[in-house]
């Protein structure tokens, strides 16, 4: 793949209802979009950082450094063969796995549109459709977040989960479940808390969650392995989780067992089907995890959600309405009255058209590398 033109467009969308989680509140998306111009074809990916290093280590700010001054000036005009080989060539940057991966999955739309093949396809995916979970942020009161709760369960959500923090847990949970007995339910701590909380994490166990999601340091792996022995309720980890190598020595000390993979926090989705084989090897459920996408960077992760170790639990991949009333892509990310989400393949005619219109209303910064 020659690389011709790299074009870096800033977006800002607001969320139509404000997400809280125990590190910040959101309320609007800012994203960065990179545009692959090669051979006559153009390519899309999106950057999953956040305006600040609150979830990440990386944000906007330390992605366009690393995009303009480290990776782009390397790649334009010269020719890549693969997402694989591209990551090869950037392993001498340490870290910075967002900046990268929003290249790496351009690449990727542009081996399907070089191949033909759907991105399912090229992956080996094996699931026709994806199942829909949905991630709830804190809200002000117990009643408040009973009102969302029964929202998304009208729409048919497979899974619902609760962010927590210290002050907004063991009540809060107990709330969900008394009003809802039989729902799939987890928790979602962002590593709010630390072994000291052993105790309320023991307490948990009595209301039957799927799985609690990273309640301790992202690398608190030992720790997590503590935790998780004095656990029933399998301890699923998230922000942990950005290497193969992390990976496998989560697994090997048992400090989970379940993991929530994002492919752009481990540098992309070649990455990140290391890790998922990984884990089928070693019969480690996964999910696929979400950022708060926009259309682009959602339509991937259905894809990517489509390999087999994907099959049984529910996924944050919502529908864009979930948290947008508008999006990117044409069509939108929608779900199906069995809240699924096909996944795009060679034959059922389902396909994304990025929409450069909406991109434009969005767009607050454009660069271009030629
Ligand atoms: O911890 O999974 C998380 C959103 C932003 C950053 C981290 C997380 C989340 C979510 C929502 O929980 C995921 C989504 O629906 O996109
Ligand atoms: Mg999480």
């Amino acid at each position: 793949m020659r690389i011709d033109r790299i074009d870096l467009i800033r977006v800002n969308n607001p969320f139509s209802h404000p997400f809280e989680t125990s590190f910040t509140k959101f309320e609007v998306r800012d994203a960065i979009l990179v545009k692959v111009y090669s051979e006559g074809l153009i390519g899309w990916g999106e950057c999953k950082a956040f305006h600040g290093p609150f979830y990440n280590d990386e944000d906007n700010g330390t992605v366009m450094h690393v995009l303009k001054n480290l990776i782009i000036p390397r790649i334009l005009h010269t020719d890549i063969e693969s997402p694989e080989a591209f990551m090869k060539q950037f392993k001498y940057i340490i870290g910075n796995r967002l900046a990268k991966a929003a290249v790496e999955n351009a690449l990727w739309e542009i081996m399907v549109q070089r191949t033909g093949k759907s991105l399912k396809t090229l992956l080996g995916g094996t699931q026709d459709e994806i199942k829909v979970g949905v991630s709830l942020g804190m809200e002000k009161d117990i009643p408040s977040l009973l009102a969302q709760v029964e929202k998304y369960l009208a729409q048919g959500y497979h899974r619902t989960k609760i962010k927590i923090k210290p002050g907004k847990d063991y009540e809060v949970i107990k709330a969900v479940r008394e009003a809802y007995p039989d729902i799939v339910m987890t928790v979602d701590a962002n590593s709010a808390y630390t072994l000291k909380d052993i105790d309320l994490f023991k307490a948990m166990d009595e209301f039957n969650l799927e799985y609690i999601e990273q309640p301790l340091g992202e690398s608190d792996i030992v720790d997590h392995a503590r935790l998780q022995a004095e656990l029933k309720t399998p301890i699923c980890l998230d922000e942990s989780i950005d290497s193969y190598e992390i990976a496998k020595a989560a697994i090997d000390l048992k400090s989970c067992r379940v993991i929530n993979i994002k492919s752009s926090r481990c540098g992309g989705i070649y990455e990140a089907k290391r890790i998922h084989d990984l884990c089928v090897e070693h019969n480690i459920p996964v999910w696929c995890g979400g950022m708060t996408e926009l259309g682009i960077g959602r339509a991937q992760n259905v894809s990517f959600a489509s390999l087999p170790g994907f099959a049984q639990l529910a996924h944050d991949v919502a529908a864009s309405d979930r948290y947008f009333a508008e999006d990117i892509t044409i069509p939108y990310v929608n779900i199906t009255k069995d809240c699924t989400i096909i996944v795009p393949d060679d034959t059922n005619g389902v396909k994304y058209e990025v929409d450069e219109k909406q991109i434009e209303k969005m767009m607050v910064a454009h660069e271009i590398f030629k």
